[in-house]
């Protein structure tokens, strides 16, 4: 790597990220159903039809994969909470052998001298709360916060740092809005709802954990830096209303208690009843700050209904995804982020990564592409750090190959290749790059 621990400033944190329903598990330990289950059974929603069932099987290797992480020399293991493991039904009993494996899990992290940064959702909705509207439902902001604390009542001591959920916008429009995520709708009401109720829960959640004593709160955002197509008036507001409700939508609820006025054109008629009065749990305080970053989009206007506009492909190189690799953006996000939203809260990369084409040869993964891109990035990092961002923290997805949600396992994005087959584990170039960047 072009880069050393050495390089920045003392305490700052390393580390890796995965989710539970993408490497767990899901078939294993008694979970409950969730709406991915169902929306991969659905022909046409998932490459292949893969589902979770299986992944990379976390559930048993778990020890083998924190040796991964903790034998690298990543400060940190960013690991995410199963709602439907731990509460089947979504409420009410919860499942003995989901909360021992969490229990187990983050022993496990602590013996290898890792800091369990938690993230309670990242997106497996237990069917049963589906059933009931999932993020259409404003209830789930109170099921949300009833889950937080019967997992964090047993593990919550041993956290270092807890984020309620991932990404919100992909909660809320990527999943109601374009179709592409659990539940697979396309409508604006629903939209509106979830990108709203996920906001709501989100405070609701923080309000309960600090009931439960835990410090080091935060929120966990993802960015997609717009870039007109061209240098048109009209472009131009077409990158504002993407920036808007991409990006700024959920900033602005955290941080300002006020959604941009370009959204609420398009969301505005179709709020629950009452959203204003939401802001007082909305904004509740938190510790820290996480921005998850890939890419920017080419945004062009369009005739159709609000948003009228159109992702455009771009003339820059792209991941295995099709997505830009575009580092500057992650720069721009820090920089505007601690300007305009959070001042002199800390700011953590809770994600930067990228799926590459990766292949075993001879029995290595030369993934120099993924190596390009990290250094990248983390020099837009340093960058940021030079000009006074209090950026605290860097982790890279994914710990290992995994569930990319609609794309199956093609998409390869760990720094350990995983063998879906055999489920043998190989770490990449990258992955060693890393470890003589960061051993102590
Ligand atoms: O795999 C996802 C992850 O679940 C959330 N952030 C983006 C990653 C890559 O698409």
């Amino acid at each position: 790597m072009q880069f050393k621990r050495s390089d920045f400033p003392d305490g700052f944190l390393f580390g890796t990220a995965t989710s539970s329903y993408q490497i767990e598990g899901h078939r294993f330990g008694g979970a409950g159903e969730t709406h991915w289950d169902t929306f991969a059974r659905t022909p046409g929603n998932v490459v292949k039809a893969e589902n979770g069932d299986r992944a990379c099987d976390h559930y048993h290797r778990y020890e083998e994969d924190l040796d991964l992480v903790a034998a690298v020399g990543f400060d940190c293991y960013r690991f995410s909470t199963s709602w439907a493991r731990v509460l089947p039904e979504g409420r009410g009993t919860p499942n003995a052998e989901g909360l021992d494996f969490y229990d187990r899990l983050t022993d496990a992290m602590l013996e290898r001298g890792l800091k369990p940064c938690a993230t309670l959702y990242h997106w497996e909705l237990p069917s049963p709360l589906a059933d009931l509207g999932g993020w259409r439902n404003r209830d789930i902001a109170g099921w949300f916060g009833e889950f937080a604390q019967v997992i964090m009542g047993r593990i919550g001591d041993r956290m270092y740092s807890v984020a309620p959920i991932n990404e919100p916008w992909c909660v809320g429009w990527l999943s109601h809005f374009m179709g592409h995520h659990a539940p697979g709708l396309r409508d604006i009401r629903a939209t509106a709802r979830a990108m709203h109720h996920v906001l709501l829960a989100h405070g609701t959640a923080i309000q309960a954990l600090r009931g439960l004593g835990l410090g080091n709160l935060g929120a966990v955002f993802n960015f997609e830096w717009p870039t007109p197509v061209d240098g048109s008036e009209v472009a131009q507001a077409a990158a504002q209303r993407y920036d808007g409700y991409y990006n700024r939508f959920f900033l602005g609820g955290v941080f300002k208690g006020a959604y941009p006025d370009s959204v609420m054109e398009g969301l505005g008629p179709h709020m629950p009843a009452g959203w204003q009065d939401d802001f007082a749990t909305i904004t509740a305080p938190v510790d820290w700050c996480g921005l998850n970053y890939y890419t920017r989009k080419i945004i062009a206007p369009n005739n159709e209904p609000w948003p009228s506009l159109d992702e455009v492909d771009g003339p820059l190189p792209k991941t295995e995804m099709g997505w830009e690799i575009y580092p500057e953006g992650l720069y721009r996000f820090l920089k505007r982020t601690a300007e305009e939203y959070t001042g002199d809260l800390p700011l953590i990369v809770t994600e930067n990564g990228m799926a590459a084409p990766d292949r075993i040869e001879g029995g290595r993964i030369e993934d120099t592409d993924r190596i390009d891109y990290l250094n990248a990035h983390v020099a837009m990092v340093q960058k940021a750090l030079a000009e006074g961002v209090p950026v605290h923290g860097y982790f890279i997805w994914s710990l290992l190959d995994n569930y990319e949600w609609a794309l199956g396992y093609d998409k390869r994005f760990g720094l350990v290749h995983v063998d879906f087959d055999s489920l043998q584990r190989t770490p990449k170039a990258s992955y060693e790059a890393l470890k003589l960047a960061l051993t102590r």
